[in-house]
């Protein structure tokens, strides 16, 4: 049986996270830390420090996600999963991912010190690469895990600098090939991640949990205007062939096409535009532009998806500009598996935590972990629903009653 008041260490945890925070390529209250970057290799030592002072086994698979698990009395049984990441995008926040991460070693942290011993292992995660930054793709090592990035595609991926994932694994000092990441479909018997919930809906609410049902499906594409440069003064406004309008109206053309379904779950950002020659007195040859775009309706998404191609096509031809268009991804939404959800919402009801059923418009490694096992994600208030912003925030309260639904939700996971 497991005791109901299993005692959480929020502020030791709340300590760690602004200990981690400091592992950053920006001053604070920014967090920037980009996968395989100097401040990455930093963040990723302090996690395995803390994993073996909780005299966890710990391990690293040839694209550096990390597992930390705590051994159960049968140890030969799938294993309960819990982790997340702890890379961050440019000028980000410090409780993005990494509160999954050291929530889930609380979690596991404080089923140890309650005596609790587990049937099936218990194990943590940190996920390389949950952000798009470095390589254009997001999910990369759940992706890798789940089977649904082709390894060999994989390896030869290019960040802004030409340099190839296999080059930068083996310059980071990872171990293996990529195709040994794939994890066999019964590894874990049940994922379940904790997370802020990036969103205003639990502070709105008050309230303290939020148990996720759907994660949303997320599509990029990666779309460039070559047209002609020249001197700003001295080529005359007729006949220019200038990339950088073109795809200024591609940008407000994904705004329409994300307004048109009428759906407040339909959205799509164009987050990255790169200019050459980018210079004042210089007409914009070559504009790169990624675009996000997602829905919990995944037919809906593709056909948002469809109308941006169409438009980045029309407004090519319209002003003679050559475009290139990849599809980066365009993945599935996920569903939380009845089990799990059932066993967070008996986790509230236990710990007299009320809670919200809700979605996930953020993804989540959950969103390919879905793939190979049951999961489900609990989420934590943040304050005005603020993330990827400096001003990201979470408070120890409310970490610490997530920390308490997850290591309830892990207990009975890993007797069942
Ligand atoms: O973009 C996302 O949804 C996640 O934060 N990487
Ligand atoms: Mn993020
Ligand atoms: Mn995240």
């Amino acid at each position: 049986m497991i005791d109901s008041k299993i005692a959480v260490d929020a502020d030791r945890t709340y300590r760690e996270l602004d200990e981690l925070a400091q592992f950053s390529d920006v001053p604070a209250p920014a967090v920037t830390r980009i996968v395989f970057s100097s401040a990455d290799r930093a963040a990723r030592q302090y996690l395995t420090n803390l994993f073996e002072q909780a005299e966890l086994e710990v391990r690293s698979d040839p694209v550096g996600n990390l597992f930390a698990r705590l051994i159960g009395s049968e140890p030969d049984l799938p294993v309960v999963g819990t982790g997340s990441h702890c890379d961050a995008i440019p000028h980000s926040g410090r409780y993005d991912g990494t509160v999954g991460v050291l929530g889930g070693l609380e979690a596991i942290r404080s089923l140890q010190a309650s005596g609790f011993r587990p049937k099936r292992s218990i194990e943590v995660m940190m996920f390389t690469s949950e952000e798009p930054t470095r390589y254009g793709i997001g999910c990369l090592g759940s992706r890798l895990m789940s089977g649904k990035l082709d390894p060999i595609k994989a390896a030869s991926f290019k960040d802004n600098a030409g340099v190839t994932l296999e080059q930068t694994l083996v310059d980071f000092g990872c171990q293996g090939s990529l195709d040994q990441v794939r994890l066999p479909s019964d590894y874990y018997s049940a994922f379940v991640e904790l997370h802020i919930e990036q969103g205003p809906l639990l502070e709105q609410h008050a309230l303290p949990i939020g148990v996720v049902h759907a994660i949303a499906a997320p599509a990029a594409l990666r779309c460039s205007f070559t047209g002609v440069g020249g001197h700003a003064g001295a080529v005359l406004m007729a006949g220019r062939k200038d990339a950088l309008l073109g795809a200024s109206e591609l940008a407000l053309a994904v705004e329409r096409a994300a307004l048109e379904p009428g759906n407040q779950d339909t959205v799509a950002t164009t987050g990255y535009c790169k200019v050459h020659p980018c210079a004042v007195n210089s007409i914009p040859s070559l504009v790169e532009l990624e675009i996000d775009i997602r829905d919990i309706d995944g037919e809906r998404r593709n056909r948002v998806l469809a109308s941006v191609q169409n438009a980045a096509q029309a407004i090519a031809d319209r002003r003679e500009l050559t475009l290139s268009c990849e599809l980066i991804n365009a993945d599935p939404p996920a569903k939380s598996d009845a089990k799990i959800v059932a066993a967070i919402q008996e986790s509230c009801k236990t710990l007299g935590l009320p809670h919200l059923d809700m979605i996930s418009r953020a993804y989540h490694d959950s969103l390919f972990m879905a793939m190979i096992a049951p999961v489900a994600m609990i989420f934590i208030p943040c304050h005005k629903g603020y993330s990827h912003r400096p001003d990201e925030f979470s408070s120890v309260d409310a970490i610490g009653k997530g920390v308490e639904v997850l290591a309830q939700s892990l207990a009975k996971l890993s007797m069942n």
